[in-house]
């Protein structure tokens, strides 16, 4: 019995510590836009599509970006980031997270605040019941067989019912993702994210922080409120579409980093050498959600954040044709490798028969500096 309560604790409090921090909370839910409105002209204009050699007939335009290749979907303030002054966790987007956000709201919250409540008027109690004023000859009570079993048998049976809910929560995080699940492939550097998507073809993203204006050289790209806020906008986002199952993988090249997302309810730790895997289901409520490194990887690990842009399926598969992947399923099209913003040593029609793409935690590791990347001594001094 007492293991049992032990193993609840443990169990109870490791995912009460493993929920995303961010203070924030979602109060208007706000419809995002929905990126399905915009329409895509333009073929020729996203940034990364610089037209490669063979032929590109009707080369699928990104349809994430506008003729100018910047974002067609803008974040909302009170969905997918943080906000200011406000408590709780972010409006959930999987039924995982839906499912956590209430048990944090409904179970867990409640009872402490009931049981801490009850410990205090307890304490209280005591303390003025039983001064020395007020009872100058002490009771030499040491046992009382009731109340003993009534202060083990509650607490264990509190212990269990949260661990009914806890565990079944637990499970349903690492339940392996359905064959028909779209895989993403995280890869954490110091400090940025690389993604790959090993059953779309040979999809290689890199994701770095979008820096302000005043930080970066005329002409380079800054940052804007239609990427992002602050320290969280990067300039590639992340791709994933609604309804779908969705495999995470994740993996580093360096130092361990972890990818979190607080609107999905997902924080998986990135190990060098190791694949981390989970599964969610994202509600059809498509928009851009953010999210950042969650173990400190180093000097710049503030500075590498998580960017999600949900979108339909259909819309999804347009994104996967324009970045020269190709759908699981779909024949074979041979020019569609050819599209640009990838990697260009993809054969053509190669995605499914080649196996997974180069696993990171085969090659070796990018850098043999010290995680700082600073010399001995001289602290977090650069950047
Ligand atoms: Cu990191």
């Amino acid at each position: 019995m007492r293991m049992l309560g032990l193993t609840s604790i443990v169990l109870a409090a490791g995912l009460a510590l493993g929920a995303p921090v961010h203070a924030q909370n979602s109060a208007a839910p706000a419809a995002a836009p929905t990126p399905e409105a915009a329409a895509t002209p333009a073929a020729a204009a996203a940034p990364a599509a610089a037209p490669a050699a063979a032929p590109t007939p009707a080369a699928v335009a990104d349809p994430t970006l506008d003729a100018s290749g910047h974002p067609l979907t803008k974040p909302v303030p009170t969905i997918g980031q943080p906000q200011d002054g406000l408590f709780g966790l972010q409006e959930q987007i999987t039924p995982n997270g839906r499912e956590a956000h209430w048990f944090h709201n409904v179970i867990l919250v409640p009872l402490i605040v009931v049981i801490s409540i009850f410990v205090l008027i307890l304490l209280a109690w005591v303390v003025v019941r039983y001064r020395r004023a007020a009872n100058p000859t002490p009771s030499r009570t040491s046992h009382n067989t009731a109340i003993e079993i009534v202060w083990t048998l509650v607490p264990v049976l509190i212990l269990i019912a949260i661990a009914v809910p806890s565990i079944k929560l637990l499970a349903a995080q690492f339940k392996p993702a359905p064959d028909n699940a779209v895989t993403l492939k995280a890869i954490g550097n110091q400090w940025f994210w690389t993604y790959e998507y090993p059953d779309h073809g040979d999809i290689k993203l890199t994701a770095n922080m979008l820096k302000e204006q005043s930080e970066v050289a005329p002409g380079q790209r800054y940052r804007t409120d239609a990427d992002g806020p602050r320290l969280l906008a990067v300039d590639q986002r992340v791709v994933l579409p609604y309804g779908v199952p969705i495999r995470l993988v994740t993996t580093a090249q360096d130092v361990i980093h972890s990818w979190a997302m607080p609107a999905f309810w997902v924080k998986l730790d990135a190990v060098p050498g190791r694949l981390n895997e989970t599964s969610f289901i994202i509600d059809k409520k498509p928009g851009v959600y953010f999210g950042q490194c969650s173990e400190l990887c180093g000097a710049r690990h503030g500075y590498m954040p998580i960017a999600v842009e949900v979108v339909s399926p259909e819309v999804f598969a347009r994104w996967v044709a324009s970045k020269g992947g190709k759908m699981p399923g779909a024949a074979a099209a041979p020019q569609s490798t050819t599209a640009a913003g990838n990697d260009a040593s993809a054969e053509p029609g190669n995605a499914a028969e080649a196996g997974p793409v180069v696993n990171a935690t085969a090659a070796p590791a990018v850098t043999n500096k010290p995680a700082t990347q600073n010399p001995a001594g001289l602290g977090q001094t650069g950047n």
